[in-house]
């Protein structure tokens, strides 16, 4: 037995001193890039994002539309695989069928709907426009348009069906899913058009480009891409049947894998590391995890791991901490990973970059994360909150909530991700199933916490990760702080009280 001579402390408990800020550090100037994929030491990596946020991999987080989202704004989503090999390689080609500027069509209604729906649909989703499909899909049948501008509640009775005052698709210009960007975007100028459908031979929505984008390619300028302009996503594999799992995500097109577990720290992980090496040299890219010291990291790195995911039992819906008794504080964990990193660099000449994973509650949080030394970070209640995320939008008195779950909660069963080697059974639940709040869209969340973030590094003196990693100075917050802080929050929720 050996006890470790430290306390396991969280990322709540630092808090970052300012740097000196020069002329130079600048929102414009700071750069959040990232690498996601190990590199000698000194060259760039070869998949790099320009947002260091990823998305869970869990089936209530990474769907292909909030991939798709998340890649637009610069980040990666792993899509889950608590699923059939076939399924979780459907929502890989999902994102890769979609090309940059070619949107998801997400305000889609039927044509028997009325046009009191379609107001309210539009109202409450703050567009002009709507896309009619056969079955109110995003790939369902393509019938036609609808917008602000085809009706007027004092004018048209709105019982009556969207379809008697839609745009029907035979007036309207459409393309087909071989069209460049370049060339939809041609199409849209000279046809003077908002939105241009992109429709498959069998008539099947596939996508939608705007004008609105156009306008705002600007905003989604990091984008995440391959060469061919696809949108890059990533995939979960576990180590047990990862012999079919992985040559169907390759062959999806999935960009990056990662081992989805709960801890990473075992011989089946560096089994399914060689097992890639040996099937693909270095053609195919794929993290390994969680861990929570620097032992197993040299262990994952070793084996060959392109990322080392950091965190155990941190997770906003995860007991395993409760109920297996293992775990570190992700701080603590960080920083002795970020050393297990530095000295694996100076030694061999390689940087595994890590992933934060799990317990990322509020913006300070992932500051805190990238300043102990995170490449990038995973977010699971983060991106739940969305509208992107695939889970229920719930009402409870009056409030918006979205539905939650742990990937070791009994709802998602993921056995893969919570049991060693083979034979036992998932007997105990390791995650919880609940709500967060809704907070609405992704594009509009993600771009707060980027300019937040940079707001942090702005304070510090920083203009990128790695000199924010170097010269980073936190302090531990006390006890006598946090109570102090608790009583200012609650003297700030009642009324009376507030500024005094
Ligand atoms: P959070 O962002 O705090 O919601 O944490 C998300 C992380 O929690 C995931 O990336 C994963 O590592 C972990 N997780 C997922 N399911 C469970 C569980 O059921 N215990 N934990």
């Amino acid at each position: 037995m050996k006890i470790l001579d430290e306390v396991s402390r969280t990322l709540n408990e630092f808090l970052l001193v300012p740097g000196l800020t020069t002329a130079d550090c600048t929102p414009d100037t700071v750069d959040l890039g990232a690498p996601l994929v190990r590199h000698r030491v000194g060259e760039p990596a070869a998949i790099r994002v320009a947002t260091p946020l990823t998305s869970a991999i869990m089936g209530a987080v990474s769907s292909p539309r909030l991939a798709i989202a998340l890649a637009q704004c610069g980040g990666l989503s792993f899509v889950h695989q608590n699923q059939p090999v076939a399924a979780q390689a459907a929502m890989v080609q999902a994102v890769k069928r979609h090309k940059a500027g070619f949107r998801f069509s997400d305000i889609n209604i039927k044509p028997s709907a009325t046009l009191g729906e379609v107001a309210l649909l539009l109202e409450s989703a703050e567009r002009d426009v709507a896309v009619v499909t056969d079955d109110g899909s995003p790939h369902g049948r393509f019938i036609g348009l609808i917008s602000t501008d085809d009706f007027h509640p004092h004018r048209h009775d709105l019982a009556s069906p969207v379809a008697s005052r839609m745009r029907p698709a035979q007036d309207l210009v459409t393309a087909p899913p071989t069209i460049t960007l370049s060339e939809a975007n041609t199409l849209i100028w000279d046809h003077r058009l908002d939105v241009l459908p992109v429709v498959d031979a069998g008539g099947l929505l596939q996508s939608i480009v705007l004008r609105r984008d156009y306008e705002l390619h600007k905003r989604f300028r990091n984008e995440s891409i391959d060469a061919d302009k696809r949108f890059r996503v990533g995939a979960g594999v576990n180590t047990h049947d990862y012999r079919e799992r992985i040559p169907a995500l390759v062959e999806a097109g999935a960009d990056l894998l990662c081992i989805d577990s709960s801890d990473g720290y075992s011989v089946w992980q560096a089994d399914t590391l060689a097992f890639v090496r040996d099937t693909y040299g270095g053609r195919v890219r794929i993290g390994a995890g969680n861990v929570v010291d620097a032992r197993a990291f040299r262990y994952l790195a070793d084996a060959g791991a392109d990322f080392v995911k950091v965190g155990i039992g941190g997770g906003s819906i995860c007991t395993t901490r409760d109920q297996k008794g293992i775990g570190r504080g992700q701080a603590s964990a960080l920083i002795d990973v970020v050393a297990g990193r530095d000295a694996y660099a100076a030694e061999t000449g390689v940087y595994v970059p890590l992933c934060c994973d799990g317990g990322l509650l509020t913006d300070a949080h992932m500051a805190v994360a990238f300043a102990l030394g995170a490449d990038f970070v995973m977010l699971g209640r983060y991106f739940a909150r969305f509208d992107e995320s695939p889970a229920p939008l719930v009402r409870v008195g009056g409030q918006f909530f979205k539905e939650y779950w742990g990937e070791g909660s009994n709802r998602a069963r993921n056995v893969s991700r919570y049991e060693h080697g083979g034979g036992s059974r998932l007997t105990f639940e390791e995650g919880v199933d609940g709500y967060v709040p809704y907070a609405g869209s992704l594009y509009d969340n993600v771009a707060l916490t980027i300019a937040k973030l940079k707001a942090t590094m702005i304070s510090c003196g920083a203009t990128g990760l790695p000199g924010f990693h170097r010269d980073a100075v936190l302090v531990p917050v006390s006890q006598q702080s946090f109570l102090q802080n608790s009583a200012e929050i609650q003297l700030r929720d009642r009324p009376g009280d507030a500024g005094r």
